[in-house]
């Protein structure tokens, strides 16, 4: 680790305009224009990007995943190679998820109890134990700048009951993660640590959730156990009731959210950061997000069309390639389909937050909001 001191980990809001926020977050490794999309990075790569070409399109923090890093190539060898930045050569922000939810969706013989969860790696069917101690062992190992506690997030819909037993676990595994957070100095290295709101679909206990890790001491607060299966205006009631509930004057994150319209309508319920695999998962699979919706490139109408996706574009992939060369690429399993389709995701991503940005520092976050879905229909 570098000598990094000198720079505590920092959020400032900028300016509201109604529940939408504008805020820096700084961290060792630069500045995070808030609200912010972060790409996601899994496996110590934003899949078919450069690392330079990632930062040009504006992303200040992309997401790393404790699970899949512990298990290949490992934390302690990215230790002794320098830490994640270095090894992706990313030099600027990075947060890592806590490994849980990964752990649940993609591990095989999974057992969770009040110490942690035990699994079996799917990538070579060795078991491994993962407490909320290991997790932020591992993403101190890894050197990331905002790390996640070790949560449980259960699938959607779920009885009250489970529901309220996840979300109580999920509290103590909070201070855990916390007490070992601060043991392995980890403010004093101006990283961050999240806690994560958990409660389901149920208002009481997200505000409970809420309520009780705004009393830790954490640097920023995750929403967490949303979009896994329940309709989005049950997401959006539950961010109505989260965020009033979250402090004021920390960064509030929503884990894994979303389509382009997911995140419009939690930033005007008070998020400032979003991580999803959706823009870069999207542009392997042939799919194109642009100003005017999504554009499937599998499908045959765009067999003839010299058109490129979105000609007033500043992104090359959209406004250089026509439709019909991206269908053929796609068509052909070419891997610049993925390259081209992902980069394009990514600039429409960000070019929606910068959108955003803008219109909460002018004052104009409901007009922003009422033309970009005007353009999406
Ligand atoms: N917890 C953690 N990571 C997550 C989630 C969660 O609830 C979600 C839910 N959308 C995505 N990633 N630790």
């Amino acid at each position: 680790m570098t000598d990094q001191k000198q720079k505590p980990f920092s959020f400032r809001l900028l300016k509201t305009d109604g529940m939408a926020r504008r805020g820096e977050i700084r961290t060792p490794h630069g500045i995070v224009r808030t609200p912010a999309f972060m790409p996601v990075g899994t496996q110590a790569t934003v899949k078919a990007m450069y690392p330079d070409q990632v930062r040009a399109l504006g992303s200040d923090v992309v997401l790393g995943n404790t699970y899949h890093l512990m298990l290949r190539p490992s934390a302690e060898r990215i230790a002794r190679l320098g830490g994640l930045h270095k090894f992706m050569n990313w030099p600027h922000t990075i947060l890592t998820d806590s490994g849980g939810f990964q752990v649940m969706s993609l591990a095989q013989l999974r057992k969770l109890d009040e110490n942690g969860v035990t699994f079996q790696s799917h990538v070579d069917g060795r078991r491994y134990e993962m407490t909320p101690e290991r997790s932020v062992e591992i993403q101190q190992l890894l050197g990331s700048d905002i790390q996640m506690q070790l949560d449980e997030c259960i699938a959607l819909p779920a009885s009250p009951e489970d529901t309220e037993r996840a979300m109580r676990l999920s509290l103590r595994w909070a201070e855990r993660s916390r007490r070992k957070f601060e043991e392995m100095g980890g403010p004093g290295r101006g990283q961050a640590l999240y806690g994560i709101v958990q409660g389901g679909a149920e208002p009481d206990l997200r505000i409970q959730s809420a309520t009780a890790l705004g009393e830790m001491p954490f640097e920023g607060y995750s929403v967490g156990g949303l979009a896994v299966g329940e309709p989005q205006d049950v997401m959006l009631r539950m961010l109505e009731i989260t965020t009033p509930a979250m402090p004021v004057d920390k960064p509030r994150y929503l884990m894994g959210v979303g389509t382009p319209e997911d995140i419009l309508e939690s930033v005007a319920r008070g998020i400032d950061q979003f991580d999803c695999v959706m823009p870069t998962r999207a542009g392997r699979h042939g799919l194109a997000y642009t100003r005017f919706g999504k554009v499937n490139l599998k499908n045959a109408r765009h067999a003839d069309d010299p058109r490129p996706l979105d000609e007033a574009s500043a992104c090359e992939a959209a406004n250089r390639y026509s439709r019909a060369y991206l269908h053929h690429l796609v068509k052909a399993g070419e891997g610049l389909a993925a390259m081209l389709l992902t980069w394009n995701n990514l600039a429409y991503y960000q070019s929606l937050m910068q959108g955003i940005r803008d219109a909460i520092e002018a004052g104009t976050f409901e007009e922003f909001r009422a033309r970009t879905r005007e353009d999406w229909a």
